[in-house]
């Protein structure tokens, strides 16, 4: 049994729910958070349909900003929404902004399998889809900056003909111009998790210290005993942010990771309410000039969570 550790500050509350949410909304989780343009923005998951009923209808991406991190104020329309004869449904983006552009990573559900996504905007009302991977790969972050000379990000591809059902990892990709991906390296094997048994992925996109790359990732531990834990008959799974720190020069190489989970599922909402309980996914991390870490996450797949840290208690977690 894991518990936060103790260098994790998490706010009493959510910082948003389907109850601050001007249109049909169920479920709000997985955002993307990151400082634009003097703001705090948000791109948030949110599943629609009828949240008494345990019944969903769909998904789209809704947009939030705010001027501390904490209070924020939702668009009255959502922003982006994919779907037609193949696609889905787009969800659980990832905000990066470079040059003044804001860059979103999204998955993509498509009848031909999960692909992941990315656009750009500048607005959050206009997104230009700069390109979508083939099949079975999500979960892509974008580093904040190019390195090497190129753009580069974290993904994580479902190999599972030759991994077994779900033995998932964290994966790297370079591009010259955010279309076309390659160079594309392993960065962690779920093996080398200790408090993961099932798979591991991305989570917020990396920020910069001096130390290296510092960002966190979901490792997912799958409990066969577990029965009923939310709206499904089962939910086996148990969802752990972690933190790692990645070569400032070549990301591709761990420096160091923490040997217990950064976040847990230890709050009465995150452990007994919700759509599938125990499940904790960072989506945004936002480093503020006095070294404080805010880590959005979504919580039990039904509220979007806030919490603190500062950047040398994360850095040491992955330097023990
Ligand atoms: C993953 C994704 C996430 C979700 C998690 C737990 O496979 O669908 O969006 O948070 O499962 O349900």
């Amino acid at each position: 049994m894991y518990y936060s550790s103790d260098v994790i500050r998490k706010l009493d509350a959510p910082v948003l729910t389907r109850h601050d949410i001007p249109y049909n909304a169920a479920l709000i989780f997985n955002a993307g958070v990151a400082k634009y343009n003097g703001k705090y923005v948000m791109v948030f998951r949110n599943d629609y349909g009828d949240a008494e009923a345990e019944r969903l209808d769909g998904t789209s991406i809704g947009f939030a900003d705010s001027d501390d991190g904490i209070h924020w104020n939702v668009s009255p329309k959502t922003c982006f929404t994919l779907r037609d004869d193949e696609i889905g449904r787009a969800y659980d983006p990832r905000l990066t902004v470079i040059d003044g552009v804001c860059y979103m990573c999204f998955a993509v559900d498509t009848k031909h399998g999960i692909r992941g996504g990315m656009a750009k905007t500048t607005d959050f009302e206009n997104f230009d889809i700069l390109s979508i991977s083939a099949p079975d790969n999500r979960n892509m972050v974008l580093f904040p900056e190019k390195i090497g000379g190129n753009y580069v990000r974290l993904e994580r591809p479902m190999p599972v003909y030759s991994r077994g059902k779900d033995r998932f990892d964290i994966w790297l990709s370079e591009s010259p111009d955010l279309e076309f991906w390659g160079r594309s390296r392993l960065v962690a094997g779920v093996e080398h998790v200790p408090f993961a048994n099932d798979k591991i992925g991305p989570a917020a996109p990396p920020i910069k210290t001096e130390k290296g790359w510092l960002t966190t990732f979901h490792a997912v531990e799958r409990d066969e005993s577990r029965g009923k834990h939310g709206w499904e008959d089962s939910w086996k799974k148990m969802y752990y942010a972690g933190v790692m720190l990645l070569d400032l020069e070549d990301p591709s190489k761990v420096i160091g990771m923490s040997k217990e989970p950064l976040i847990v599922a230890d709050r009465e909402f995150e452990q007994k309410d919700g759509f599938r309980q125990d499940v904790i996914f960072p989506g945004g991390m936002v480093l503020e000039d006095n070294g404080e870490v805010k880590i959005y996450y979504g919580a039990s797949d039904t509220v979007e969570c806030m919490a603190t840290a500062n950047v040398d208690d994360l850095l040491k977690l992955c330097l023990e």
